[in-house]
């Protein structure tokens, strides 16, 4: 076997924990910031929602950290930022894109910038992303507060026997501060598909049956990842389109970018607002 296989993803011998140690040094050295307090994760129609949030004090381009890829989706940026949180003296690390479980690069790759903001430091992560919405009061705009999730990816981050409690996995006492911002924010249960294609009406059908309330391709196991990392959760989506079937019109990452550009002040406030309560 060749030496240079250690690297690939799905080599049961690599240590991604090692990769994210790494990682969180190079932030480090890069940015001249030696610890961040809190993550955020900028999904589909977020891309600005980092802006409002305080200062870039530094920034990294995803390539020059190990690990990263980057960006493989169009209105995503590949680019890792330290922002000062409005006054308070604490750091977010703001990643402008993920990596998706789609893109075939494994799931370590996936949770990579999970992992990497616990070893710079971070206690809570806000996870953001654009979904497809079940239900049909919800216009694309609106934002939603992630209650819960169900994983249909197949898939998980952890190895071995590790048997990690999901309850609560996305933070009752964030969620609670998050509506203190913004009381009427609804709730909602995510469910990830493996994508990159969109469901079918029917898979819409099910995703509903089974609990669901938004449809989308991230998240969920970042949040596994998370929770094993011991951070905090709080996760929000974007309605940037009704799920399949669910309106006539077919879906388009145009009318994706189209809704986040649209949500993108509110959104912004609301992010900004909140970070700065946890911090
Ligand atoms: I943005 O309708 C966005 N991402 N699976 N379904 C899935 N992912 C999405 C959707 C959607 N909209």
């Amino acid at each position: 076997m060749d030496s240079s296989a250690s690297t690939e993803p799905c080599d049961p011998l690599a240590d991604p924990h090692a990769l994210a140690r790494d990682a969180a040094r190079v932030i480090a050295e890069r940015t001249g910031i030696g610890r961040h307090h809190i993550a955020l994760v900028l999904g589909s129609g977020w891309g600005q929602a980092g802006e409002l949030v305080g200062a870039t004090l530094a920034s990294v381009d995803n390539i020059d950290v190990p690990g990263f890829g980057a960006a493989a989706v169009a209105g995503h940026t590949g680019v890792i930022r330290s922002v000062a949180v409005g006054d308070t003296g604490k750091h977010a690390l703001v990643y402008g894109t993920r990596t998706h479980f789609y893109e075939g690069r494994g799931v370590d790759a996936v949770v990579h910038g999970v992992r990497t903001a616990r070893a710079t430091g971070c206690e809570t992560i806000v996870l953001t992303n654009g979904c497809g919405g079940l239900d049909p009061a919800w216009r694309p705009g609106t934002l939603v507060l992630i209650r819960d999730h169900i994983n249909l990816t197949g898939a998980t981050p952890l190895r071995g026997p590790t048997f990690v409690d999901l309850s609560d996995l996305y933070s009752s006492r964030l969620r609670a501060l998050a509506h203190e911002v913004d009381p009427s924010l609804p709730e909602g249960v995510y469910v990830q598909f493996r994508g990159p294609q969109y469901e079918t009406p029917a898979e819409v059908r099910m995703a509903r049956t089974i609990g669901g309330d938004l449809v989308g391709m991230s998240t969920t196991l970042e949040a596994i990842a998370a929770r094993e990392a011991g951070l905090q959760i709080l996760g929000i989506s974007l309605v940037t389109n009704p799920a399949a079937g669910i309106s006539t019109t077919p879906l388009s990452h145009d009318e994706v970018l189209e809704a986040g550009r649209a949500a993108a002040p509110r959104a912004s406030a609301l992010l900004a607002d909140i970070v700065r309560r946890i911090a």
